[in-house]
């Protein structure tokens, strides 16, 4: 699927490293850093209500991580998939009376111009599900011959069997556990599980955690020939299939919002490991979720605030990446009006601030060393807006440099 068009990353003087990056598996700091090319994969949208200030956060914490590592010379290889067959969309579709398709297709094209207005860098692969179902099948046929899936009947026994992931003996085939990524305990996975599209009450499971890899062709469902019967990929083996056919095992970053840990971080990784006797990534990073009017931003809840809306009340776009970059990607946090006017505040003191040179004020060079630093710790972005702030104050030697420092790293041109 085509993404969208690249916004220009200016090269900036000096030696700077890869970041360190909170990994959720392990629960600490690590260098995301695996050789010359840093390969990422990001959870895409399913495609209807597009695109919400909780996705632009999401998918802006990991353009900053991009950012980072190709200031330290890195090659980065980035994926997104696009959850374009599930239930959600489906029932979306329905409750609106609109073909699947073209809501799918309506809000991946509102999806790309919000992306491209945010200068959000674009993945390089950017799969759609109904692009790879030939794929998706294969494997979930594999994981069947490995003995690391099963079917289970269905009420009406003319569709065929669904076929579910064997999480226990799945361990047996690679570097995965349940809880391997998540680290939580029991109730916490089965109430996630529950809550997040599984089913832990199907009859004929061997252990209520496992997840769906392939359901049967139902009547008035979209479904698909495949060569493990006519039907539709569940959601984790969808992120799996994507991530090793575009990036390989082992790649550098898993990305999502926080919502994504359990199950669908925690089950992608297991298929794939089982699927590869590898583990799917080195590091299991997570955006923390942003709220509206009290509860997290989200399409259920309808609490949304839209991208495409701001920008047609004339929101400048670098207002908006002002407003994300000045939460910490991991943190929580909510969406206010002050948020967005303290950012565009912000916005106007840095127009000033860089239009010229201060003779005898701080050196430019100082200043991007210490937003490197801020950075590379852990995406530190308050920290690199107040060291901003700070320049922007007390003016620079060389404003050229703070602007193409700005731009570069912070993705907002002054
Ligand atoms: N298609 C799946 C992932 S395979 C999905 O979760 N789609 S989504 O449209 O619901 O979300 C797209 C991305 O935005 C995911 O990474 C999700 O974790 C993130 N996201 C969703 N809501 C929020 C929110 N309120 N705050 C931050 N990130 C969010
Ligand atoms: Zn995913």
């Amino acid at each position: 699927m085509k993404a969208w068009n690249r916004p220009l990353v200016p090269t900036l003087p000096g030696e700077s490293l890869a970041p360190c990056l909170y990994d959720t598996a392990t629960d600490g700091l690590v260098e995301a850093h695996t050789g010359d090319i840093a390969r990422l994969y990001v959870c895409g949208i399913t495609p209807y209500d597009a695109t919400h200030m909780g996705h632009a956060a999401t998918y802006l914490a990991y353009d900053t991580l991009q950012r980072v590592w190709l200031d330290a010379g890195l090659e980065v290889h980035y994926a997104q998939n696009i959850t374009d067959i599930d239930d959600p969309l489906l029932e979306r579709a329905a409750a609106t009376g609109v073909d699947w398709r073209d809501l799918a297709q309506s809000q991946v094209e509102l999806f790309r111009g919000d992306m491209e207005a945010l200068s959000i860098l674009p993945p390089e692969n950017y799969v759609a599900v109904t692009e790879v179902l030939d794929e998706i099948a294969e494997a979930v046929r594999r994981l069947l011959v490995a003995g690391a899936a099963y079917s289970v009947p269905t009420p009406d026994s003319s569709v065929g069997d669904d076929i579910y992931f064997d999480s226990a003996q799945a361990a047996t085939l690679g570097p995965w556990s349940l809880g391997e990524v998540s680290n939580y305990d029991a109730d916490t996975m089965l109430r996630f599980f529950t809550e997040r599209g599984g089913d832990p009450d199907r009859a004929g499971k061997r252990d209520r955690l496992d997840p769906l890899l392939w359901r049967a062709a139902r009547e008035d469902e979209p479904s698909w020939p495949s060569s493990v019967g006519r039907g539709r990929p569940g959601w984790h083996i969808e992120c799996s299939v994507i991530a090793l056919m575009e990036l390989g095992t082992d790649f550098t970053v898993q990305g999502g919002g926080s919502d994504l840990v359990f199950p669908h971080h925690e089950l992608s990784a297991g298929h794939a490991a089982a699927l590869s006797g590898h583990p799917l990534a080195r590091v299991y990073s997570h955006a923390g979720l942003v709220a509206y009017e009290g509860e997290k931003m989200s399409k259920s809840l309808g609490n949304l605030v839209l991208v495409s809306r701001l920008i047609a009340d004339n929101v400048d776009p670098r207002a908006i990446r002002l407003a994300i970059l000045a939460h910490h990607y991991r943190s929580d946090w909510e969406w206010t009006a002050s948020v967005l006017s303290d950012a565009q505040d912000r916005l106007r003191t840095w127009i000033d601030g860089f239009a010229a040179d201060s003779a005898g004020a701080r050196e430019g060079t100082e200043v991007l060393s210490e937003l490197r630093t801020a950075l590379r710790n852990d995406l530190d972005t308050p920290e690199a807006l107040s060291v901003i702030d700070a320049a922007a104050h007390s003016g620079v030697t060389d404003s050229e440099l703070a602007r193409r420092a700005i731009h570069a790293l912070l993705g907002v041109e002054v």
